[in-house]
């Protein structure tokens, strides 16, 4: 029980495995761990994918027959360990030319290199079989709004996905992107904070149906919200199209935790609607081991991480199967009859209809019974 197993679909970004503990007031504490042997490595713990940006696998400034050589040997390590690259990315926030962003940096040149570098990254992630492409804005945005008019960096990034989708549909890729929010860290804040102000964002795109979001859990709560209801509503409105788990404590650093390891109540809900759903998008886990940890505890990181997402996804079918749970909820949730969408006699009658307000909200609902009977079921002895 509780195997990971390629259905699963349980994938790493290469950056998380690869994480040295280092932070902004320690170094590394881990050796480097050379991309094919992450690979074996993900191949041990028994993960399906390996996802990453451009520069985790190629350096920025390798020449292009280093570049080839690298990918070469990497397909080759994957087709060995049968490992699959679901999803590629690219890296617009470690080196110094990003210091004020990407596809927002006042500097033309600067924007333009981006762009460059996204294409070449698109075309690595296409050599590699990916199809999903993550863009997340980690410098997209300011330490003092002293430096654009405020409105300036949206209408940037709109010029630049849009130049993206044109790219992908030149190259006939087939690409979906994935827009990846979070609120602050490494800048002061950072422009679109939250899933839903991409949600917003999207519709505004010359190719909307080719983008959608990346959700990540800790990103949510270090903004301080549920994540689950950001997740929900990209579902609903078709823009779920990959997820980063992870654990975060809100208020506190980018602790990229163990998967549920911080929150796991919610994290239950969270594997639930996913499966309930029909998701069928990769679990990525953008998480990295402690820096108390050595190599054998990136291997229990990561077994960690896809063991807690079954042993959730295995509470979420006994809270379906469970008799009384099931009662309270369809009690809770009536069948409605009859139809609310709009018409002009539907809107007289219902104009006309006069509630007994103090009946209904005289009902009791029974979340606190329902909550209990999850929490002991979540404690094992339900
Ligand atoms: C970085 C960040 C993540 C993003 C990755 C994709 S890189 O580790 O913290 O949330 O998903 O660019
Ligand atoms: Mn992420
Ligand atoms: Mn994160
Ligand atoms: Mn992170």
């Amino acid at each position: 029980a509780y195997q990971p197993r390629p259905e699963h679909k349980f994938s790493f970004g290469l950056w998380t495995i690869a994480n040295r503990g280092r932070d902004p007031f320690g170094d590394a504490v881990r050796p480097t761990i050379p991309p094919n042997d992450i690979v074996a490595l993900l191949r041990e713990v028994g993960a399906w994918g390996v996802n990453l940006h451009d520069n985790d696998l190629v350096p920025i400034d390798a020449t292009p027959s280093e570049r080839d050589k690298i990918v070469r040997d990497f397909q080759a390590a994957c087709r060995q360990h049968g490992i699959v690259v679901p999803m590629a990315t690219v890296n617009l926030f470690f080196d110094p030319i990003f210091k004020d962003g990407a596809f927002t940096a006042n500097d033309a040149d600067v924007r333009a290199y981006a762009l460059q570098k996204t294409m070449r990254a698109m075309d690595l992630g296409a050599e590699l079989g990916a199809k999903l492409f993550v863009l997340w804005g980690g410098r997209e945005g300011t330490e003092t709004d002293a430096c654009r008019r405020p409105e300036e960096p949206f209408k940037r990034l709109r010029e630049a996905i849009d130049y993206l989708c044109e790219y992908n549909l030149d190259k006939k890729y087939g690409f979906k992107f994935a827009l990846e929010a979070k609120p602050n860290e490494p800048r002061g804040d950072i422009y679109m904070p939250t899933t839903g102000a991409y949600l917003g964002f999207i519709p505004t795109l010359a190719h909307p149906e080719m983008v959608g979001v990346n959700p990540e859990v800790a990103h949510e709560h270090m903004a301080g919200l549920n994540a689950l209801h950001a997740v929900a509503q990209a579902w609903e409105a078709g823009k779920l199209f990959h997820i980063d788990l992870n654990d975060q404590n809100p208020g506190r650093y980018d602790q990229d935790f163990r998967f549920a390891s911080a929150t796991p109540k919610s994290m239950f809900w969270l594997v639930k609607f996913l499966e309930d759903s029909g998701y069928q998008g990769p679990r990525h886990f953008d998480a990295h081991a402690y820096r108390t940890e050595d190599i054998a505890g990136v291997k229990d990181f990561a077994r960690g991480c896809m063991r807690s997402y079954l042993i959730l996804k295995e509470k979420a079918q006994r809270w379906n199967a469970d008799k009384e749970i099931q009662q309270i909820f369809s009690e809770i949730n009536p069948q409605t009859t009859g139809s609310s969408k709009y018409s002009h006699d539907g809107a007289l009658s219902l104009l006309n209809r006069t509630y007994d307000r103090a009946a209904i909200a005289k009902r009791g609902l029974q979340y606190e019974r329902l909550d209990q009977l999850t929490m002991e079921l979540l404690w094992g002895i339900r």
